[in-house]
């Protein structure tokens, strides 16, 4: 009488009939090899063959980098035997679809996103393309001060917007976690579609060409992240630091004139002398006696 038993990899347990080995070691899986460093992980500890099959290009730490399954295709993998079986993505790699919904496909996955959005070119997350009209003022649910042009929603609300759209609907508040879903990179950065090693890469937005009343009576300069006025002279920056705004010497100097009435006007200030006196002496504007 013959007798047999199975020994399995490591990495794998045998089941309960004792003739199939079962994978069970679970690991960090990573989506990308950048220079022989492992990066990007998806959250969550995944088994090796789960990993491999779909998104990833190495797994465990240390990582390695991972061979193709001579028997199965991509999308499927061998857990249990030899069988090759769907992966189910959706349950692998929880938040695989970022802003949308995860629905698993037999060899695969997609991610579903929600009316108005579109998925990028990772296929793995949903942004919003619709370009449409940005305010700068939202008071008692109405939208003001509309900025020309039609802007992208994290465009206009990742900036300076604080409403978008047809329906006027209120930017995200900053710290809340819709903000950051719609500006992963804080104020000031916005998807544009482009990626680098795999992940979307957000830019600096030019406040300055997007909104060409900024910094009035001044000059708008785009600074990454943001953006600065340089106030035109006689002006002064406002406390938002979006306009200049013009400086009331008048009010600052109350003598600045002396025998005359001080007359603030845009960017300068006159002097309106009394009687018998005169201003322009070496270049002042106060008012003197001849
Ligand atoms: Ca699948
Ligand atoms: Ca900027």
């Amino acid at each position: 009488m013959g007798s047999y038993v199975c020994l399995c990899s490591a990495g794998s347990t045998l089941d309960a009939s004792g003739t199939q080995c079962i994978e069970t070691s679970k690991g960090t899986c990573w989506l990308k090899v950048i220079n022989g460093r492992c990066e990007i992980n998806i959250n969550g500890a995944t088994l090796k063959s789960h990993c491999c099959s779909t998104l990833g290009e190495a797994w465990g730490s240390p990582c390695a980098k991972c061979e193709p399954d001579q028997f199965c295709t991509k999308g499927y993998a061998r857990v249990r035997g030899t069988i090759c079986q769907d992966v189910n993505e959706c349950e692998v790699f929880p938040g695989v679809c970022i802003n949308g919904k995860c629905v698993n496909t037999v060899g695969s996955f997609i991610c579903q996103c929600p009316s108005g959005m579109t998925v990028d070119a990772t296929g793995r997350t949903c942004i919003d393309l619709r370009t449409e009209q940005c305010y700068l003022s939202h008071e008692d649910e109405r939208c003001g001060a509309p900025i020309p042009g039609r802007h992208r929603v994290d465009a206009c609300c990742c900036s300076v917007g604080v409403a978008w759209g047809p329906e006027c609907d209120e930017c995200p508040e900053k710290g809340s976690q819709e903000y950051s879903q719609l500006c992963p990179r804080g104020p000031g950065f916005a998807n544009r579609g482009d990626f680098v090693n795999g992940r979307p890469f957000l830019k600096d937005i030019n406040e300055c060409k997007m909104i060409h009343s900024l910094c009035s009576n001044g000059k708008c300069r785009n600074t990454i992240g943001s953006f600065r006025c340089r106030c035109d002279n006689g002006f002064a920056l406002d406390s938002d630091e979006r306009n200049c705004t013009d400086i009331d010497e008048c009010r600052i100097s109350p003598d600045l004139c002396g025998q005359g009435t001080c007359v603030n006007t845009g960017g300068d200030f006159e002097c309106e002398c009394f009687e018998g006196y005169e201003s322009g002496f070496m270049m002042m504007k106060n008012c003197m006696g001849e």
